[in-house]
Formats: C-alpha cells, structure tokens, sequence
C-alpha cells in the first residue's frame, strides 16, 4: 500500500509519528522550515527536505512545496499531524490526486465535518443528541429573536465557520441578541471571510467531554472512552483527563454508541474526536467534531494501553481493526498537563528561547511527549508547547500524587514555562475534588474577583 510516509509537520508529534512508522517497518522523510535545522525530527527521520523559510505559510503550511517534498523522495503517504494542513480538505484532495496517501479521512468527510451548521445536521440524522437552537444559518436578527424566543435565553450565536471561540457570543436576553447577533457576524465576516451565523440554547457550566474514535475501511467502528478538556483558558487546553470526573460506565456507553453512530453516517475513515457538552445533569450534546489525531491522543493511549498513530496509519494501509469494544475499557486513570513556554503572569505570553537545563521526570507510569532537549532553542514562529507530561496511576488519587511529584521534578531553565502554573491547580480543593467545569480557570481559580457586580444568575452563565 505505501512504504514512506512523509510527515507534514514538527515538534513532539513528528517525532510521535516518526516512532510510529519505525515500529510498522515503513521509511520517514521529515520536512523542516530553516527555522527547525536542529530539530529533533530531522535528525530521527530516514530521510529530510528543507522546505523554506521560518514563516508557516512559506513552510509547513505550503501545499506545494510539502508536495514537492514528497515527490523528490518518492514518498508514497503523507502524515500531516495535528495543526498546519491537518484539517484542510483541498491539501486532502491535492495528495489524493498526487496518488499520496493522505493519512486522514477523506476530503469529503473533512469538508462535511468541518462546516459547524452541516456536521450538526448530519448528527441529528444519527440520532446523536445535538444542543437545542436554529436549523442551519440564520441571516436576520428578526428570526435569531424569534427562535431565541421559542428555546428560552441565555442563548449562543455561533459562527458558522467559527473557531478557537471567535465570532461567539453569548446573550442573556433581546437587547444582548440584537448587539451579539451583529458583532459576532461582523467578527465572523472579518476573521473568516463568511458573516454566516447560527443560535443554540447556551449550557451553563458544562464540561468539555470529548470521545475518541476509529473508523476502518471495512466498516468496523470503535470508540476509546473520552477526555475531559475542561481545563481550559482562552480555547487552549491546559490539562486533560480520563475517565472524566462526571463519567459512568452508562452514560461512556451511551455517548461512545452517539459518537460512534455520528462517524457511520459519513463511513468515517480514520482516528477522529467527538465533542460534546455535559450538563450538571448528565444531558450531552454535540459540539463539533475533529478530524486529526489530537494533541491530547496520549491521554486515551495510556488508559486504553492502545497506540492511536499506528492504527491511524494501519487504516490507512486498508488493514483490518481488530478490536472488539467490549475488551475496550479504561486500564488507568490518565492526566496530561500540557508544559508551554509561556510566562503565565505576562497573561501566558510566549516565552521562546535558549533551553539552558531541561530535566524531565520519569518513572512507572509517567511519559514525557517532547521534540525539546537540553541546549535546544524554541523558535517564536511556532506554538508554545514544548512537552506534554502524561501519567496514569490506578486510580485518579493516584495520579493527582504521582502529576505533583512529576511536576515537581519537571525542570526547565532559561524560559519560563506553565510548569508551576500546572503545580498551583494540582493543589487547587476544587481541581482535586473533580469539581470542575469549562469556566473554572477564568472564573474560580486564582484572580477570580469578578469584574462588576452580578446577578446570581448572570454569574451562573459567565464563562
Ligand atoms: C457552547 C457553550 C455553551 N453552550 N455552546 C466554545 C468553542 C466552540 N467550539 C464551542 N464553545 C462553546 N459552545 C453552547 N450551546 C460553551 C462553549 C465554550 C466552551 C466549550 C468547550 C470548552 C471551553 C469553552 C469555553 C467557553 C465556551
């Protein structure tokens, strides 16, 4: 089927993919901007094709140079990680008509997924519960009002094309729907070239649970549990978890069958994350679904004892998944902390630079993923993470403790990083307690004096 796999991409995740395709017995060609010569996954690749300068558009994001790559190394796949050309369903199609294997679903499946308003209308033809609120676009304010009125304020406007939270805003009542609704579709209209807003009904203090999924070229479909994201600033994730704190052996079995049922309806091929909302009443509901192994695929690898990157590629080689979801049953309590150079109280600004010592902890139960060593420098044109700490224990407790230790043993000189950020909310009641939600880093955790005065109900619908 293929036999050289070109990775699309850098850091920790070219070299996870690299390590992947070494124990599956296939050749790797990296590709590099001139800022990553020193690289980790240069030096670990078979092969390597400087594709341009530092900037991503005139490197990792160029279509046709990574294209060019592959072709000058006769390279028969294409690996494209997470981030950079990961979601785009034209590269998809370029490689596909380039007779690359695109190790990924298909274009189609990118394309449909992608679009907010059309993957929300495929799940409910699933059958897979999905947030109250309009069916499809709605281009009138005078509409947004009356569908507003029919589901109940706080209600959400969404930008179709959204992403990272903007074109979103929330409103509490008429007058903030009139304001919401044209900001956001001019926030919408500016970012990302398409004004095209939609509503939902606005769930207050949920969690991010999101399932992981693989779907074979055979028609087998399996899901590997979830992960709790809810630990978030901004839409960056901090930390995540599994099993989710809110999570039963019913409610995993029912949402996994909705996560599942959603990949059939378009035959998905591949790994790929569904999202949802869980309410302080255990009600789930769709959000969005990713297309790419994600950054926080350790975090299932290490509770399900599965390796998602080999069988991402074996799907993509036509193989068989062998699995039954029966056998498929969380081993360990699992939490990773995303470690990025950022100086959190410089409001997380990125912090590149010379690594002057780097210390990683270790030990049964603990895995650094990481492309950093000692003397590297982080390059500012690309994101801030620089390791990602991973530890199971048998239970949560357990893992709380052994985090703590590891974090307490993480050492990185010369930048700062989120390190002693992550050791604050390891010992934060609530955060120990599980007694999270999707706002508790902005509301309830270290500066959390509200702004202005509130009403308890309007405290209740912040995020
Ligand atoms: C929501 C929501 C509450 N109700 N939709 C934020 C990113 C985008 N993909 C969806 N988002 C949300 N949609 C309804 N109907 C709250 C959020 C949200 C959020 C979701 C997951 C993780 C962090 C978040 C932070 C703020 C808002």
């Amino acid at each position: 089927m293929f036999d050289k796999v070109l990775i699309a991409n850098r850091g920790e995740i070219a070299l996870r993919i690299i390590r992947a395709c070494k124990e599956l017995g296939l050749k790797t060609v990296a590709v590099y901007s001139e800022a990553d010569r020193d690289a980790l996954h240069v030096r670990f690749a078979d092969e390597d094709v400087c594709i341009g300068p530092p900037q991503p558009g005139l490197s990792y994001l160029d279509t046709k140079r990574i294209i060019a790559a592959a072709e000058v190394t006769n390279a028969s796949a294409i690996h494209p990680g997470y981030g950079f050309l990961a979601e785009n369903a034209d590269f998809a199609e370029i490689c596909e008509s380039c007779d690359l294997v695109f190790i990924g679903p298909t274009p189609d499946q990118i394309r449909q997924l992608g679009d907010k308003v059309k993957a929300k209308e495929l799940m409910r033809k699933a059958g897979v519960p999905v947030t109250p609120g309009s069916d499809g676009i709605v281009s009138i304010f005078d509409e947004a009002a009356e569908i507003a009125k029919g589901i109940g304020y706080p209600v959400i406007v969404k930008a179709v094309a959204g992403g990272g939270g903007k074109g979103m805003r929330v409103c509490r009542d008429l007058a903030e729907l009139e304001r919401g609704f044209h900001l956001a579709s001019t926030e919408a209209g500016n970012a990302f070239g398409n004004p095209d807003l939609y509503l939902e009904k606005f769930i207050i203090g949920p969690h991010h649970v999101e399932f992981q999924i693989i779907g074979d070229q055979h028609g087998n479909f399996f899901h590997f549990g979830e992960r709790d994201c809810s630990i978030q600033r901004r839409h960056q994730k901090l930390i995540e978890e599994t099993p989710s704190p809110l999570m039963t052996p019913d409610l995993r079995r029912r949402m996994g069958e909705a996560a599942i049922n959603g990949a059939k309806i378009v035959g998905y091929r591949g790994v790929g994350t569904v999202e949802f909302l869980v309410d302080a009443d255990l009600n789930f509901f769709f959000m969005e679904m990713n297309t790419r192994i994600q950054v926080e695929h350790p975090v299932t690898e290490e509770a399900y004892e599965v390796d998602l990157v080999k069988d991402q590629i074996r799907v993509a080689m036509g193989e068989n998944l062998s699995y039954r979801q029966e056998d498929l049953i969380p081993k360990w309590a699992t939490i990773e902390c995303r470690i990025n150079a950022e100086d959190v109280e410089k409001d997380f600004r990125p912090t590149p630079g010379r690594l002057d010592a780097l210390h990683v902890p270790g030990g049964p139960g603990v895995r650094v993923d990481r492309a950093v060593y000692t003397g590297y420098t982080i390059p500012p044109y690309y994101d801030s993470m620089i390791a990602k700490l991973i530890v199971r224990a048998r239970t949560r407790e357990q893992a709380l403790i052994k985090t703590r230790h590891a974090l307490e043993e993480f050492i990185v000189e010369g930048v700062p990083t989120t390190i002693p950020f992550h050791r604050e909310i390891f010992q934060h009641p609530d955060f120990i307690a599980g007694n999270y939600d999707i706002a508790f880093l902005e509301t309830r955790f270290r500066n959390s004096e509200p702004e202005k005065p509130k009403t308890v109900d309007e405290a209740k619908t912040s995020t």
